[in-house]
């Protein structure tokens, strides 16, 4: 065994799973994990847009046990909360001391200050950075809004893997069209593979990176004061039934807003059907409900929305990002209370 392989056998691998809002990059973690080798010890650190954290909640309920997940809510670790990646990454592999990381970033957040930050001197004895797979929906590219988005270019500019997955709800013209956008870039992908549910091989993880793939817009997501928010943290605050805690979390062109509920409190699934499939401007729609009896999951993205029973049980919460700057909540909010049973 070369010294090399040694040092980095003793390393933690990490990876970076990027993409856009609602791509499939939590399908594709579920995927992965799926794989995990009997004999590795594998952590997940989640960071969501809003104040609310769910993919967390998503990957305990669906992934595999014995997976340890964290989860850092209230902006992108990328620029608002810059120094949570440090602590939260330290923290996550002193105390589950793993053989792999995945992490998800926001699907608004830029990799490159992710990717600095896990190249820097922090990390550079004690992680052993892999690919950085991007996670990408044809229909995205089609669609001008998100592919002339600067993070969303970045999003794969910096990727050394990109996986073009929906490729059952996306038309195969526009499949073709992005594979082909997407062998043109320069440092060339090591590989483009397309897919649906975030199907790839476990190995794809074990690939290489590489420092040479900058970023086109590098001030796309500038440094920001961390968000101030006025209620207090989660865990120090009791909810009452039916008075859940409501955190809205604007940021440039799309209004946010969560909801996180008391553990008694549960829902009509019909009247959450309705609203939650309803006419508001969704980009993407996240939740975990207590229906008695069943917690179910419901996933929407745009116009396509899906409900599934989840194995999780501790607290009904939603995140809703908006196609538009500004909304007022709070006839949803009261339209949401109305879901309740009594
Ligand atoms: N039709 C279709 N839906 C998918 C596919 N992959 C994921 N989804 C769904 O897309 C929604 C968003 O997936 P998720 O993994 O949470 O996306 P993320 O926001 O990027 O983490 C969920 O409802 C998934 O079940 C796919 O290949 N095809
Ligand atoms: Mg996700």
């Amino acid at each position: 065994m070369s010294p090399q392989t040694s040092k980095h056998q003793s390393l933690v691998s990490v990876n970076l799973i990027t993409g856009f809002l609602g791509v499939g990059k939590t399908t594709t973690i579920l995927n992965l994990l799926s794989q995990r080798p009997a004999d590795e010890r594998w952590s997940v650190l989640v960071n969501e847009f809003g104040e609310v954290g769910i993919d967390g909640a998503i990957i305990e309920g669906l992934g595999t046990a014995g997976v340890a997940v964290s989860e850092i809510a209230g902006g992108c670790f990328c620029c608002s909360t810059s120094e949570s990646l440090d602590f939260s990454l330290l923290d996550l592999i002193q105390q589950t001391r793993p053989d792999r990381v995945l992490i998800e970033p926001t699907g608004l957040g830029h990799p490159a200050a992710i990717l600095e930050t896990l190249r820097g001197p922090w990390f550079r004895e004690m992680i052993n950075l892999r690919a950085t797979i991007c996670v990408a929906d044809p229909k995205d590219f089609a669609d001008l809004r998100v592919a002339t988005s600067p993070v969303f270019q970045d999003q794969l500019h910096m990727a050394d893997i990109v996986l073009v997955n929906k490729t059952d709800s996306a038309i195969p013209e526009a499949t073709t069209t992005f594979v082909e956008h997407l062998r043109e870039l320069f440092p060339p992908k090591l590989m483009i593979l397309c897919t649906t549910r975030g199907h790839c091989d476990v190995e794809l993880l074990d690939a290489d990176t590489t420092a040479e793939r900058v970023p086109l817009f590098p001030n796309a997501h500038p440094p920001q004061p961390a968000r101030k928010t006025n209620s207090p943290p989660e865990s120090l605050s009791m909810l009452l039934p039916r008075h859940p805690q409501r955190k809205e979390s604007p940021q440039g062109d799309r209004a946010a807003c969560g909801w996180l509920f008391s553990p008694i409190d549960r829902f009509n699934e019909n009247a959450l059907n309705q609203l939650l499939g309803g006419s508001l401007d969704v980009h993407r729609l996240k939740g975990v409900f207590n229906v008695g009896g069943a917690w179910l999951l419901y996933n929407r993205v745009g116009g396509d929305m899906t409900c599934e029973s989840i194995p999780y049980c501790r607290d009904s919460r939603l995140e809703i990002i908006l196609e538009q700057p500004c909304f007022k909540w709070d006839e949803f909010a009261d339209s949401l209370l109305k879901c309740l049973k009594w």
